[in-house]
């Protein structure tokens, strides 16, 4: 089976890059594309840049050119719910846009016609990652993810984004993914960690906790990485 793992930023991939030793460097559209063998899968790992259209061309491109089958990304998030704390893991049950805003037609918030408020991820990734989790004790929270082209550091947007898509976790790059992979019909599992709390702070918490909430993250997607058949 050959897997995608994507970032967005290069600090999301360096410790999955670091444990899969030699790889093969490929550059297609602006990124990099690290190929190898891990854990008795091919490999393609890269990180997109930030954001919804960059994530989006890097997922195509996983897909489409380098013929992965499941994407798995690895990464960092704003808390929106308050079970959240810096370095906790959430996964998404689904995903939505926060900011596609056709409402002016009467359509909801994240939804255009032919498109969906919502995109699910797979069931069968999200067992593994709950097999996970329980071999190593640790909690793991399942929830709704939003994103959009925005590093929320408000408490008024934050606020919005929880009441109007029941979200847990906030971040850039995940729903642009899931609607890439459910396109293109590949299993896609979203994995966050929390890097700050979307509030004041938020900027000087994510770059208090980026490094060591990506680990937490690729540490985690690693070991899915050995279990998935
Ligand atoms: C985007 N990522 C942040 C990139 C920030 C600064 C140079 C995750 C993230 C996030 N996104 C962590 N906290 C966030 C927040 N409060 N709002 C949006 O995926 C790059």
């Amino acid at each position: 089976m050959k897997l995608a793992i994507m970032g967005a930023m290069p600090e999301e991939i360096a410790p999955i890059l670091e444990r899969v030793g030699d790889y093969k460097v490929t550059k297609r559209a602006g990124n990099s594309y690290y190929e190898c063998s891990f854990g008795g899968h091919e490999l393609v790992i890269a990180y997109s840049k930030i954001g919804k259209v960059f994530s989006a061309l890097t997922a195509a491109t996983m897909i489409e050119s380098f013929g992965a089958q499941k994407m798995l990304f690895s990464g960092v998030a704003g808390a929106i719910s308050k079970d959240l704390s810096v370095g906790d893991l959430i996964i998404a049950t689904r995903l939505c846009q926060h900011d596609l805003d056709i409402t002016a037609f009467g359509h909801p918030h994240g939804f255009v016609p032919e498109g969906a408020q919502f995109i699910d991820t797979d069931d069968s990734l999200k067992d593994v990652a709950l097999q996970v989790a329980k071999e190593m004790d640790i909690v793991l929270k399942e929830g709704v993810i939003a994103t959009g082209d925005q590093f929320v550091a408000d408490p008024v947007r934050k606020r919005f984004i929880e009441e109007t898509f029941n979200a847990d976790a906030l971040e850039m790059e995940g729903a642009s993914v899931a609607v890439v992979c459910d396109a293109l019909d590949i299993p896609v599992f979203i994995l966050r960690a929390i890097s700050d709390a979307a509030d004041m702070d938020a900027s000087f918490d994510f770059d208090a906790f980026l490094d060591s909430s990506a680990k937490v993250s690729a540490d985690f997607i690693m070991k899915m990485v050995e279990k998935i058949a």
